[in-house]
């Protein structure tokens, strides 16, 4: 998408907003090489069932496969670099605290990049792929470059498997970032929702609660969602693409790489 083609109205929003949240989903981290849920042909989805191996049941079902296809996900983030949508979204985070606003970085990737990216200010919805810890004593186990084999990994003080600290299908949230992510959409005034399906909840009611709240909402997205008839702006185009466009028609082109 070009700069010259995205609405006057949501870069003069951006320009001034007093707090911009973001919501991501996989689509951001698709042009990093890290496989989407549901995009048909490549996404994680369309080769596995998620309820055979994202929920509390499949791992007590198969603890071995469970852990062997997360630490094989886990190892293959290692491999990939954040990308311009990365890049991007840390940009406008020190452009809006430069000027005093607040900045809230919601995602529900468990891949790790926008850290890598310098995102600072991030609540993780559903856990990391880098934070493995014991199923029984919940001691955390320790992570390097090399794969956690023999599967499952089994925890050094008290024997039983270890699990990755994800949110399965299922489980609760954890308490305290999703309650950052509430309160930040419900006092924002611009919400941008990146790369995401928008079919897992509660993560996906949170642009509902934005909406409620009166926050405009722009959506940047390969493809229409459930959401693309309620928000203020549709910018349909790779994550990568439009939010650099975004950042350069905002601050020009004088922003920091
Ligand atoms: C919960 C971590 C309370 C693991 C994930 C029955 C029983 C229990 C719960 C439910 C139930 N029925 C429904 C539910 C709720 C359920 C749910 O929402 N199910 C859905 C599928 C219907 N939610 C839960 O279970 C949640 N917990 O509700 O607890 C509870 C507890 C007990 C009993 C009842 C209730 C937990 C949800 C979290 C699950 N964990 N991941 C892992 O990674 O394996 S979910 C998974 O989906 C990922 O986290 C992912 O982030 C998330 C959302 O997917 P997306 O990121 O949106 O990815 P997707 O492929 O779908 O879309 C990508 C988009 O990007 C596409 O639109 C594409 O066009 C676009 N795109 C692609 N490339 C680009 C791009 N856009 C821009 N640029 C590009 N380059
Ligand atoms: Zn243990």
């Amino acid at each position: 998408m070009q700069a010259d083609s995205l609405p006057e109205a949501l870069v003069e929003l951006l320009a001034a907003a007093r707090a911009v949240a973001v919501l991501t989903g996989s689509g951001v981290s698709a042009e990093s090489g890290i496989p989407t849920f549901r995009d048909a042909l490549t996404g994680h989805w369309a080769r596995f069932d998620p309820y055979e191996l994202a929920t509390p049941q499949a791992f007590g079902r198969d603890p071995a496969r469970v852990t062997e296809w997360y630490d094989q996900r886990r190892l293959a983030c290692l491999q990939c670099r954040p990308n311009a949508g990365h890049a991007a979204l840390t940009e406008i985070e020190g452009h809006v605290e430069e000027r005093g606003g607040r900045f809230l970085l919601v995602t529900q990737n468990v891949d790790g990049l926008h850290q890598r990216a310098g995102s600072r200010r991030i609540v993780e919805l559903h856990g990391s792929l880098h934070d493995w810890r014991c199923s029984g004593c919940a001691a955390s186990m320790p992570l390097g470059d090399e794969p956690l084999s023999p599967y499952p990994p089994r925890c050094r003080a008290c024997g039983q498997p270890v699990r990755p600290g994800v949110v399965w299908f299922g489980e609760m949230l954890p308490r305290d970032a999703f309650a950052a992510a509430e309160s930040m959409v419900q006092q924002a005034d611009l919400l941008l929702v990146v790369g995401t399906s928008g079919l897992v909840h509660p993560a996906a009611g949170l642009v509902d609660l934005a909406m409620d709240s009166g926050c405009a909402c722009c959506q940047i997205n390969l493809e229409p969602t459930p959401y693309t008839s309620c928000m203020r702006w549709c910018l349909q185009g790779a994550a990568g693409t439009i939010l650099p466009s975004l950042v350069r028609k905002t601050w020009g082109d004088s922003s920091p790489a």
